[in-house]
């Protein structure tokens, strides 16, 4: 699948040449001509395995996890997507972090603020559960995406009966590749709410904005309720054509900007009618898939995933992925697509 064609083969290293290496070695340089070829490669190396996590599986070690360690002990209880390539670094792709989190009923995680941002895709939940964001707290429902912008303050906590469980999307990787991570706890173990909830959503959910307003970068809109965006789904199948490689795909956004919703990371909702196949597409940017409804199975590259609700799998860079739906189905989906897009380096395929 991936090309074999090299940009630059290493050249036959004399005796003299490998004498030469020992004491380039000893004053820290080296010679270029011998990595080349594994630097710039003609392709995307995948930088990551193709992979996929059961719901089921993850879900009952997170509950074991749940019987051992508080959330407050754990600071997040949160079960690390590691990428079998990766090798033991808590990575599902090269730039991004993926986990799953457990907060039982009467639990709070403490506030705290990072420079790395956040996603979550809500799994489970009880009436209740909530996640704050900056003094507002946001109900998570099943099926919910709910944004925590980079250093905002944020804490968890679950008052009902039924253990709360999501998704967390974070660009943890690439904040330390740039050595750019800073993290702190908030003065209060809790922050105070000091916002009503739904206070962004009653102002930017009907598309109206204020007259005096002003683009900013960060999105005024912290939690895209499953119910608006399955609508908005329903709505696009029932008017627009249906796109072969994609489904119906939609991407969330900054309402204010009409870009994407943070700086470094895209998130996905796609519906695929009931018996719908994909074709190929292979895209730059790694991506992390998960099962919102439905059944379906994936081939990505050489492997093939059969997933059901709440199932992750990843799609490595230029690797190509069809989806086929068993039944209607919608798979959520993030990536670093912003990263490379504002860097000048995201390319897509529809082969
Ligand atoms: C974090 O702060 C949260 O706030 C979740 O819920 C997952 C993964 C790595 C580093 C920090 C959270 C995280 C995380």
């Amino acid at each position: 699948m991936n090309t074999t064609t090299t940009f630059h083969a290493r050249p036959e290293a004399s005796p003299e040449l490998k004498a030469l290496y020992q004491r380039l070695s000893a004053k820290h340089t080296a010679p270029l001509w011998e990595v080349l070829g594994e630097l710039v490669t003609p392709q995307p190396k995948a930088g990551c395995a193709a992979a996929m996590w059961r719901y089921d599986e993850v879900r009952a070690l997170l509950m074991d996890a749940g019987a051992l360690i508080s959330a407050q002990d754990a600071e997040r209880r949160v079960l690390a997507l590691q990428n079998p390539s990766a090798r033991g670094l808590p990575q599902i792709t090269p730039t991004l972090f993926a986990g799953v989190q457990l907060v039982m009923p009467g639990e709070t995680a403490p506030t705290h603020r990072h420079s790395a941002s956040a996603l979550r895709f809500v799994l489970e939940s009880g009436e209740g559960a909530y996640t704050a964001v900056d003094g507002e707290r946001t109900t998570m429902r099943a099926g919910d995406f709910i944004l925590t912008p980079s250093w905002t303050y944020h804490d968890h906590g679950n008052p009902s009966d039924k253990p709360a469980i999501w998704l967390d999307g974070l660009d943890i990787p690439m904040v330390n590749l740039f050595s750019a991570s800073f993290a702190e706890h908030h003065p209060d173990e809790i922050q105070p709410v000091i916002r009503p909830e739904g206070d962004a959503l009653s102002r930017y959910g009907a598309a109206l904005l204020p007259v005096e307003f002003t683009p900013e970068r960060r999105s005024p809109l912290l939690s895209y309720p499953y119910a608006r965006s399955r609508e908005a789904l329903d709505r696009l199948q029932r008017n627009g054509p249906v796109d072969p490689v994609h489904g119906i795909k939609m991407q969330y956004v900054n309402p204010a900007t009409g870009g994407y919703p943070m700086p470094t990371i895209a998130a996905f909702l796609q519906l695929l009618p009931k018996g719908f196949e994909t074709r190929a597409y292979r895209s730059t940017d790694a991506t992390v898939f998960c099962a919102a409804e439905g059944r379906g199975t994936s081939r990505v590259g050489d492997e093939s995933f059969a997933w059901g609700p709440r199932d992750v799998f990843v799609v490595p860079s230029w690797t190509p992925v069809t989806h086929s739906a068993h039944g209607e189905a919608v798979l959520f989906s993030f990536s670093d697509r912003p990263a490379q897009k504002s860097l000048g380096l995201w390319r897509e395929r529809r082969d």
